[in-house]
């Protein structure tokens, strides 16, 4: 502390200054200091009030979990009714409400605000003279239940507003809502401690805020955005929606970063289009975009109907989640032999396709999810990735509903299935006995991103191992035209496209080569470290697994796949083949010292290559830091397709720019 102010003004200066780096991190996503400064800010606050509790005060940042846990919520009562929006989910129920309020407007084009709709809860925030007096719940609308302790919980809600010109008291509204990240989280904490599993980030969310024990919510690391304001005192609104979330902005509150004013239903349907591209790559779940006529003037024109206001419309997105009934449950047999199991549905649309099949993972997630055969069940199908069970409409479970239990042998090979103790995973043990691993590891190794053997689809790799034309992958380089063409549905030109496609292959990179091999544990980003580690393959075959720990992120587990993978002289075998049938590789060039080791890089958009998570692995596996926002202390900022606010704030920084070809190169 500074010899010269008293604890008492070094606690309010502390307070102010935290409160402005949690404005910069959170509502600017623009951090000023590292979070070691932060930290010891906090720290040194915290040791104050420690030494004097009466210097604590209720906006104090280190006062976020407080209070014991309640027995119920409190009723609130909204000053001013919390509305629901009305739903379009077609172009055409958005022409009628753009083309409705236009013919009212008089206008060719009016404006309107364009936001993601976020799938959370809608909660209504009061500050009283900057403070933050209350937090409630939308509830029917007219009343909700008091999670004040709950808010305050929450990091990027601010427990007081900055600058002074606030009005007096002010009611903002917005949405609470969870990350895909923090919601991976908690699933993962909760399967560990053997808890249920939230079906997705919304129930999740709404599970957090109705917590009576603040310290349960403290823990589900919630988020807050800001899409408006409720009732109001002492304060001459601004003229538009957009301004009016601008300023709300300047005051401390987080507003989407997304945010933006479009003209017309043309702009409108950009906007969806736009956001509907990007939908996967956000770190949060939206199931639409809301617009808003900006005008407040021309708002108070349209007025209500019913419950909903005239001048809003949420477009939503074709939706993720539908129930429909479990029909039965089969089991799958992968390349290194895990079971899954797999749900036979009736078949439903949800997100775009007609779905039959989802993934129930394992017996412990069946059984934590308590999915019973003849179950109503919730299904979901969220961007690219496969389908899964994720949920049981209890109430409708019918008589008779039958429990899964996994099978002792193989469907495809008959060989015992076992499960080590402590593992979700059951394996078959058939190894290259059973069809099914064979056709997978061979599927495994003609795929895009291993040897990238065009025309080589599953359809023909269960036609090849079925005729015994191909037994390991060794047998791919052996195959003749005259095999090909004799099979079904093939004819002279797949066959010859086909035989070009393998010899392709030939030419390759000792990454591929090794991921393409399939040893367990080695996904792309361990067979890099391997082929740079190495330099080549002989050295690999004979390390021991001492040796392989001392390639960077590969422990004991891994180690020991790799060794017993080289160690079985079958497997020797085949890789000895695939080199005398032509496979080559460039020299592997070893980085000296990495160029970008220490180096600080931001990743926005969605790139071609590989997700953001492959390229943040890529890039830590050289040195280099990975960080989610950018600030003036960000080296480089990647930007792929579609890229958010962060290119903006790069540009505006100065910050070096590159794209997705600039990365491949770096990483290469
Ligand atoms: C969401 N869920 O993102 C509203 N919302 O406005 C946005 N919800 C809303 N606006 C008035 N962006 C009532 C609800």
């Amino acid at each position: 502390m500074s010899k010269h102010s008293t604890p008492k003004d070094r606690a309010a200066k502390l307070r102010d200054e935290i409160n402005y780096h949690n404005y910069r991190y959170y509502v600017l996503d623009d951090p000023e200091i590292p979070d070691a400064e932060y930290d010891r800010l906090m720290r040194e606050l915290q040791e104050i009030e420690q030494a004097h509790s009466e210097l604590i005060t209720p906006d104090s940042p280190t006062q976020r979990v407080g209070g014991a846990p309640l027995e119920e919520f409190a009723k609130v009562r909204h000053r001013v009714p919390m509305l629901s929006l009305n739903n379009a989910f077609s172009d055409e129920e958005v022409d009628d409400f753009v083309r409705r309020i236009q013919e009212r407007m008089n206008s060719e084009e009016c404006e309107f605000t364009a936001e993601p709709k976020m799938d959370g809860l809608a909660i209504s925030l009061v500050y009283e003279k900057g403070l933050l007096v209350q937090g409630s719940t939308r509830g029917d609308g007219t009343t909700g239940e008091d999670v004040t302790q709950n808010v305050r919980t929450i990091p990027s809600i601010a427990l007081r507003l900055i600058d002074q010109d606030y009005p007096p008291r002010l009611e903002v509204r917005g949405e609470v809502y969870m990350t895909r990240a923090a919601f991976a989280a908690l699933n993962r904490r909760q399967a560990e401690n053997d808890e249920k599993l939230f079906a997705n980030p919304r129930n999740a969310a709404a599970g957090a805020l109705r917590q009576l024990d603040p310290r349960i919510t403290a823990q589900r690391n919630l988020e807050f955005v800001s899409y408006g304001i409720g009732h109001v005192e002492g304060w001459d609104l601004p003229a538009t929606q957009s301004a009016t979330l601008e300023q709300l902005k300047k005051w401390g509150v987080r507003i989407s970063s997304e945010l933006e004013v479009v003209r017309g239903e043309k702009g409108c349907l950009d906007y969806y289009a736009r956001m509907q591209a990007r939908r996967d790559g956000l770190p949060f779940e939206i199931d639409g975009v809301v617009y808003k006529l900006n005008a407040l003037e021309q708002q108070q024109a349209m007025g209500f109907v019913a419950k909903a206001p005239r001048w809003a419309l949420a477009h939503k997105f074709p939706a993720q989640e539908e129930s429909t009934r479990l029909l039965g449950i089969d089991v799958q047999v992968g390349r290194t032999g895990a079971i899954t199991p797999v749900a036979r549905l009736e078949p439903v649309f949800v997100g775009g396709v007609t779905v039959t099949n989802a993934t129930l993972h394992n017996q412990d997630e069946i059984d934590r999810k308590d999915v019973r055969v003849g179950d109503t069940v919730i299904v979901r199908r969220a961007g690219d990735v496969i389908p899964e069970v994720a949920g049981v409409v209890l109430s409708r479970r019918p008589q008779g509903a039958k429990k899964f239990h996994m099978p002792t042998h193989c469907p495809v090979c008959g060989s015992n299935i076992v499960r080590e103790e402590g593992e979700a995973i059951a394996y078959c043990t058939g190894g290259l006995v059973c069809a099914a691993q064979r056709k997978g590891a061979i599927a495994h190794f003609a795929s895009r991103r291993a040897m990238d053997i065009e025309g080589l689809g599953h359809k023909l790799i269960d036609q090849l191992v079925d005729t015994e034309l191909v037994h390991n992958v060794s047998d791919i380089y052996a195959l003749t035209m005259k095999q090909l063409a004799d099979l079904e549905r093939m004819g002279e030109k797949s066959a010859q496209n086909l035989v070009d496609g393998i010899e392709a292959s030939k030419a390759t990179t000792l990454p591929r080569f090794l991921y393409a091999l399939g040893i367990r544990n080695v996904g792309e980003a361990t067979a890099l470290g391997l082929a740079q580690h190495f330099g080549d393959l002989k050295p690999l075959i004979h390390a021991d697994a001492e040796a392989l720990q001392q390639v960077p992120d590969i422990g004991p587990v891994v180690a020991q796949s790799i060794a017993s993978f080289f160690s079985e002289a079958h497997n020797r075998k085949v890789i000895e083949k695939l080199v005398s049938a032509g496979i080559h590789w460039p020299e592997v060039e070893r980085p000296a010292e990495s160029a970008i080791a220490g180096k600080t890089f931001v990743i926005t958009g969605t790139l071609d290559a590989m997700s953001r998570d492959e390229a943040k692995v890529k890039l830590q596996q050289r040195g280099a830091k990975v960080s989610g926002s950018v600030s003036k202390k960000t080296d480089y900022v990647i930007v792929g397709a579609d890229p958010g606010s962060k290119a903006d704030k790069a540009r505006e920084l100065g910050v070096e720019i590159l794209d997705e070809a600039a990365l491949l190169k770096l990483l290469a």
